[in-house]
């Protein structure tokens, strides 16, 4: 079952952002796509499951970033 999920991620200035936090996100296990807004500062995940939200902190805080609270 294709799940999206969007979460606010704090610190994203630039398209490096952008990239640093899709590249981690997109490492996750069953991640089939990543979109980053800047402008918003969400990133919008879609995975084959839902992800646990601590995997996805931690590939947040592994590209440098913090991901506001759901
Ligand atoms: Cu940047």
């Amino acid at each position: 079952m294709t799940t999206t999920a969007t979460y606010t991620i704090k610190g994203m200035t630039c398209g490096h952002c952008v990239n640093a936090v899709s590249t981690e996100l997109s490492g996750l296990p069953g991640v089939n796509d990543v979109r980053v807004d800047l402008a918003a500062g969400t990133a919008t995940v879609t995975s084959d499951r839902p992800l646990d939200p601590q995997a996805v902190r931690e590939a947040v805080d592994e590209a440098g970033y913090e991901m506001s609270q759901a």
